[in-house]
């Protein structure tokens, strides 16, 4: 292959689409503390999402510190450690002690059965990941956080679209916090979001992304600057006229790689968790170790010939200096979250990869 085949592309509309969007923000000159493509933006996303209230941000990480901050929430947090640092940055970010517990190895998301052992006097919220848009087990999380009178804050960062049988997989838990930075399957360059179940926790979302302030005169928290500006929220209006043709470009190459893999000793998929509407955000396979070579053999294989698959979660949050000294993040206590930290491979998933790229890819990984 002459071009580089990387893990992911951002899609981008026609350009000559954005002149206009552009047009309008020189024209008004407004160009961000929560403008007219703000606006629009937020009531287009509640729309497709089917959610009822949210809250645009700058980016998926300072939402997910803010979203902390919304919910006051102190002590330690349950969380999990396969996942990208933002998660539990966002805990160290607010000094929040976090508390890893392992994951579930079918669906790599945090398993519920180990979470009520976690659990301390300290313990206020449990923050999991939808890792890859694959649901987390919401039912079993909910049951545990009512029992114990705990927060659940969902890092949905990877969740955008997915839905169970009941509707948006952002309705679950306190808040849920989505990104939509450049390698998402929904982008706005930089950007994300919290959504939340009524107007007056959007209302204090509010406040706090715009450094606390409730009118000119008046701050009532230490708030943050988390807007999301004119340019950003623009880009999101025409993103959201392509999504549903992205996400049907993302399914047949999620087929497409299931179909062709079938039978290729020590590669195994990571199924779909049940969702009724996935997202096909990444592409994860786990190298077993009846495959010829090592996990990062391939990983490096495929790099010498122009495929830049990433070892998304690897190495694993836990192991990261800031958070190895943690009794909770001892190996372990986290044998299948380190497992799978050591197999997993993401292979490119973008609307735009070609189904001649997609062959080679399998091609490279079927020699071994
Ligand atoms: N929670 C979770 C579970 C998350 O996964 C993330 C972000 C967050 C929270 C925080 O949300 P944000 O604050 O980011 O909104 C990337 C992303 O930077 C990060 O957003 C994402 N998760 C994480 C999983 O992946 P890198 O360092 O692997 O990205 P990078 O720059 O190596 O990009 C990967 C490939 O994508 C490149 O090889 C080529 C392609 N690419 C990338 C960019 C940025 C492009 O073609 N164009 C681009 O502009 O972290």
């Amino acid at each position: 292959m002459n071009k580089p085949i990387y893990v992911t592309q951002p899609y981008l509309p026609p350009l000559e689409e954005f002149i206009p969007y552009l047009e309008k923000i020189w024209g008004n000159k407004v160009l961000t503390n929560g403008g007219p493509f703000h606006q629009q933006l937020e009531k287009a996303l509640c729309d497709y999402l089917g959610v009822e209230h949210i809250a645009l941000f700058t980016n998926g990480t300072i939402a997910l510190v803010t979203a902390l901050q919304t919910l006051r929430v102190t002590g330690e947090v349950i969380t999990t450690p396969y996942s990208f640092v933002a998660t539990s940055h966002s805990l160290l970010w607010n000094g929040i002690k976090p508390v890893f517990v392992d994951i579930d190895p079918n669906t790599l998301n945090i398993d519920p059965a180990k979470i009520e052992a976690a659990i301390t006097p300290q313990t206020t919220a449990i923050m999991p990941v939808h890792c890859y848009g694959h649901p987390c087990d919401v039912e079993a999380i909910k049951k545990i956080a009512d029992n114990y009178n705990l927060k659940v804050i969902y890092d949905a960062a990877h969740a955008f679209g997915v839905q169970d049988t009941q509707g948006s997989i952002l309705r679950h838990g306190d808040l849920s916090v989505l990104s939509f930075h450049a390698t998402k399957v929904f982008n706005t360059f930089e950007g994300g979001a919290i959504i939340c179940p009524d107007a007056k926790t959007k209302q204090r979302i509010d406040h706090l992304k715009n450094f606390g302030f409730v009118d000119e005169l008046t701050v009532v928290a230490p708030g943050i600057n988390g807007k999301m500006s004119e340019f950003n929220a623009a880009l999101g209006m025409l993103q959201l006229k392509y999504i549903d043709q992205a996400l049907m470009c993302r399914k047949e190459i999620d087929e497409s790689y299931r179909k062709l893999l079938k039978g290729v000793k020590g590669v195994r998929c990571v199924q779909e968790a049940g969702q009724a509407v996935a997202n096909y955000s990444y592409f994860p396979i786990l190298i077993d170790v009846d495959y010829p070579i090592s996990r990062d053999a391939l990983y490096q294989k495929l790099k010498d010939q122009g495929v830049f698959a990433r070892r998304y979660f690897y190495p694993l949050i836990t192991d990261f200096p800031m958070y190895r000294g943690m009794s909770s993040a001892h190996r372990d206590n986290l044998p299948m979250a380190t497992d799978a930290a050591f197999k997993v491979l993401c292979l490119p998933i973008y609307p735009e990869l070609l189904q001649s790229e997609l062959n080679y890819i399998v091609d490279l990984i079927r020699e071994g």
